[in-house]
Order: C-alpha cells, then structure tokens, then sequence
C-alpha cells in the first residue's frame, strides 16, 4: 500500500483535524466512519492542508468516545474495516496529505485483553497497570482525582487492591515502568508504520512518566503536580522514538501535554533531543476559567490570553521547541463563542482568532467545521449532551447546590461536545452528515455550512488563504517572533521576522474599535492578508496621518498583517 507522502517539513505543514464520529456517514446508521472521511477527501484537499489528524477510531466501548481503547491494531466495526483504511489512506496520500493517528497509550480501556487477563489473575498483565492496595488506614491508595470527576482509584476487581484512572474508571492507567508495557506502545506505532502512516498524536503523553512510589498531594496543592510532567517522560518518550518513529524523516509527532510548563515542552520538541516535533499544550485555553476551574462561567481574560501566547511563542523560541498552534479541537467548545462573538461578528471574529494562530511560530491545527465558522449547539438541555465528562460535571455541579439552570449554562459553555456536532455539509435537517438519525444533534447548520460558506463565505477562502500563505512564505514558516504593543488590552500584536522580511500582525480581540501604534519603518509594507476588504486603503489613509507614527484604529475584531520585503518587489 502507499506510504504517506513525504509532505514538506512540519513547520511550514497546517494539520487538519477530524473527529471521524462526526464527520461524516456513509451508512446512515448516525455514526460518521471512514468511507464517509473517503468521500470527503476533495474537500479537504480543497483546504490545501498537509496532513489530517484522526482522533481515535480503533475498537473501543465508546465510554470516551474512543479514547477507551479496547484494541490498539484493528479499526472500529462501526467506524469501517481496514481496508477502508487503507483506502483512505491511499486517496488523501494522492493529494499529497499525511494521516497522523491518535495514539493513545498512557491508558487502556478495561475492556482490552491486557486488563482482562490482569483481572483474571495474570501477574504479567496485572503488572501491566498501576495497582496499589488501600492505606493502612483503609483509605484510597493516593488523594488524586480523576479529571471526570470523582476519585482516581476504583477497586481492581474482588481483590484488596485498586487501580489508578486519571480519566473514566473504564480508562486504567498503564505502567510504563514495565519495559513489556514500552515494548507494546512501540509496536502498536510500528504497526501503523507498516501501514503506511508518518504521523502521531500522543494522548496525554506527558502523564506516562509517574513516580514509582504514588504518593498524596500535600493538603491544599494540587494533585496534577504529582504525575505530570515527571522526568522519566523524556527518557520515555526518547526510547519510544528510537523503538519506533525516530526513524522516519518525514514524519511528524505531536504530543498532547495537561497542565504543563514551557520548560517541559521545549524539553519534549527541541530537535535535539530526539522526541517529538511538537507539543500541544492548554493554558491559553484556561483564560475563562475561574481560579482554574474549568466548570465555571467567566468571561475570557484578554490580556492574559495574550500574556500566555506570547509567553509560549517567546519560551519555545528561545529554547529551540515548538508549539502545535490551535484555538479549537473535539474537547473544546468552539473558540468564537468563547473569544469572538458568534451573532454579530462571526466571520469577522473567526476570521481574526485564525490569523492570530496561522501566522504565529508554530504549526497550526485546524478543526472540522472551523474554517466555515462552526459555533456552540444552540442546545437547551443537559439532555442533549452524551458526554461522560459533561454528564459527571452537571451532576457534580447539582451535588455542590448550583440550581439546574445555573449547571446547565455551565456546562453548556465549557462542554466537550460544543465542538463535537456533526459537520456542518448543508443546510438539511441532518446537516448534511448522515441519512439517519445524528448521534449528537446539529443545530445552526441552517445558516452555517460548507455548501453556503463555498458559494457566499468569506470564512473558508480566509483560511484556504493562509494555509497557502505559510506554505509560500518562509517568513511564516521559520520567521522570529516578538510582541508588539504587549500592555495593549486589546489588540494581540507581534512581529515575525526573517532574513529581512518583516511582517506585524494586528488582531483586535474586542468587539468594540481599538487602536495599536505602528512600529517604525513599514514604509513601504503591503498587506499581506486583511478580513476586512478595504484593510489597503484604510492602511494607507493612517499611514498619511503626520506626524508619524500615527495609532492605526483597527475595527471590531479586525486583522491586519503587513508584510514588508527586504527587497520591495519592483
Ligand atoms: O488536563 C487537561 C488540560 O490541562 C485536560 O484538558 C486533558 O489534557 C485532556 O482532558 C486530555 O484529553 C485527551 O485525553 C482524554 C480524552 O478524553 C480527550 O478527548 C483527549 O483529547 C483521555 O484519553
């Protein structure tokens, strides 16, 4: 079968992303699989992107929509076949796009053979997961909680001891201190190389590296610190890459860090250090949290936002690393309700949150439904919602006295399954995304869709825009990063800079007028990409203002990035 294309390298590449369940049914059974992905892939070459990541699709209970694996080598039954995979792999590596694969191995399913045999009394696999017996005063093994809420502990079977789930009870942890368990992740990759895939995305991969005594988080700090982060992930994921991936040069691997810190994630991109190209990691996404609570309604910190962008841009530059560059993916609502305003200003909002990742040090990451300006189901009930974090969180939410109307506006903000809506294709009752009944109700599609966007948007031809842009310019690609105007409340601002060339990008985060100062120079600067199409003239008529240098008013929600050449083309 054929291999991958050896796409260019990952820092020129935009990656697009596919939550296969919701993107598209072929059989009309309400579940989106891989001939559905095949019959779309005109589509997604239309986009120009280099690669596409599929989140997971491997046979699973569906307790976490596939993040509960049950067999790491094998595809879903509800999803297709393997040759289905192929296939799909073989179409898009006709248009010259990469498969990344969603790997997920810092935990299994219960229900996969490993856990199974473990459970029946196997020493080999029981020292496959991380069991502990209870304190000696009866208590759970450690104080830690599982992110869905709850303890991360349940009773391993009828024995005295317990087993650790950072996410669902039916998600157990693996033991990577057991090289059999290093062993078995190395092979599930080399599997999928042998397939022909050049790309993976690493769940959670920076929880692997636990501390071989478990121990409490002291009262009042939080239990993330103990298992996050820990040195052995480097060595880890080192020896995974020499074991596997290391030796492909075009490919491209992509971890997916919780709670992490710069240091750790220059750590795990730097080149030299032989583990991954790059890493994904959360806290811009934390601004409309309240004291770090995501089940809480705040409004978005704006200024921090552009503190932690730039933060990251500057840190991973400075230590040589590298950041996947993202707004949106399956386990986050959808950025313009939370940054943008999806009424008034939904092309304007969506169009200036893409240029202020796209042009950014980094590679971007665009997922389905983004480029035509998707946003939040209009959804009225927690009925509506499948999800076991979102379910948990309402209960949760109910348990701590909120009122039923007041749990339900929370998680209707922060839900995973905001962004989890089937794709929006047409404007049909079904949007377009299956012949059957959805398995999660679209709502909106009536107005936003891929059919409306490609004959009247101006969304999608934004982004078709700059995915070429970073493919054409090396400014863009490989350009340093500064901030400008950084105590600017308003305007996200930075420079990118390379052998010469200079572009300033200007994004106007409000939904109100702003104004940011132009930096010396720029005389002779064009723009390069603008979502309001008067952006040359109304460039051009404040350049005229004197004295110099004049603040540039920018729009609601306006972008702007002007490009000035070293040499100024004839
Ligand atoms: O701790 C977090 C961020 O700092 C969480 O957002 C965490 O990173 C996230 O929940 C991990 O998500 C990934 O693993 C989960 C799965 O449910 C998600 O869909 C997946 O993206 C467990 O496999």
């Amino acid at each position: 079968m054929p291999a991958s294309p050896a796409t260019r390298p990952f820092r020129s590449s935009v990656v697009y992303q596919i939550y296969p369940k919701s993107f598209r049914d072929s059989t009309g059974n309400g579940v989106g699989d891989l001939r559905g992905v095949i019959e779309k892939v005109p589509y997604i070459a239309s986009l120009g992107v280099d690669h596409v990541w599929f989140n997971p699709f491997f046979p699973s209970p569906g307790r976490d929509n596939g993040y509960d694996i049950s067999d790491y080598r094998a595809i879903d039954p509800a999803m297709g076949t393997m040759e289905d995979f192929d296939e799909l792999v073989a179409a898009l590596a006709e248009k010259g796009i990469g498969v990344i694969l969603d790997m997920v191995l810092n935990h299994t399913s219960t229900a996969h053979e490993w856990f199974q045999r473990a459970l029946a009394g196997d020493p080999v696999y029981q020292d496959y997961y991380i069991l502990r017996p209870a304190k000696e005063d009866g208590s759970l093994p450690t104080n830690w909680v599982s992110k869905f809420g709850g303890p991360a502990w349940e009773r391993f079977g009828d024995t005295d001891h317990y087993y650790l789930h950072l996410f669902d009870r039916t998600q157990a942890d693996l033991n990577w201190h057991n090289p059999a368990v290093r062993a078995q992740a190395a092979g599930i990759v080399n599997f999928w190389r042998e397939r022909g895939v050049r790309g993976f995305r690493f769940d959670v991969i920076n929880l692997i590296g636990k501390d071989e005594e478990l121990r409490d988080a002291p009262p009042g700090t939080d239990d993330r610190a103990m298992y996050t982060d820990g040195p052995l992930v480097h060595d880890y994921l080192r020896e995974l890459a020499a074991a596997s991936f290391g030796a492909d040069e075009a490919g491209i691997t992509v971890g997916e860090m919780s709670s992490t810190t710069i240091e750790a994630c220059v750590g795990y991109s730097r080149p030299e250090n032989h583990e991954l190209s790059m890493v994904f990691s959360f806290h811009h996404l934390k601004v409309d949290y309240d004291q770090g609570r995501k089940w809480t309604d705040v409004p978005a910190d704006l200024p921090a936002l552009k503190r932690i962008l730039s933060d990251w841009a500057l840190g991973m530059q400075e230590g040589g690393g590298w950041n996947a560059l993202f707004w949106n993916n399956h386990d986050q609502p959808r950025a313009v309700n939370r940054f943008g305003d999806p009424g008034r200003y939904r092309a304007e909002s969506a169009t200036m949150l893409a240029t202020a990742v796209h042009l950014l040090r980094g590679t971007p990451y665009v997922y389905m439904g983004e480029e035509i300006g998707m946003t939040d189901p209009a959804y009225t009930s927690i009925e509506d919602y499948v999800d076991v974090e979102a379910r948990n969180a309402y209960a949760e939410l109910l348990a701590e006295g909120r009122t039923p109307q007041e749990a339900f506006r929370i998680v209707h903000r922060k839900a995973r399954d905001n962004s989890r809506t089937p794709m929006a294709w047409d404007a049909s009752a079904t949007a377009g995304f299956t012949t059957g009944t959805p398995w999660l109700r679209p709502t909106g599609q009536e107005a936003v869709n891929v059919e409306r966007e490609e004959r009247e948007g101006s969304i999608l031809p934004y982004y078709r825009k700059l995915i070429s842009l970073r493919h054409e310019l090396p400014l863009i690609a490989e350009g340093a990063y500064a901030p400008w105007e950084q105590d600017n409340p308003d305007v996200l601002a930075y420079t990118r800079t390379h052998e010469g060339d200079r572009l300033l990008v200007l994004c106007n985060l409000r939904g109100t007028d702003s104004e940011v100062t132009l930096p010396e120079g720029l005389e002779t600067a064009e723009v390069l990409i603008a979502n309001h199409a008067d952006a040359d003239a109304w460039v051009a008529a404040h350049r005229a203002v004197r004295p110099r240098p004049s603040a540039l008013p920018l729009r609601p929600y306006e972008a702007i990035a002007l490009l000035e050449r070293a040499e100024p083309a004839a």
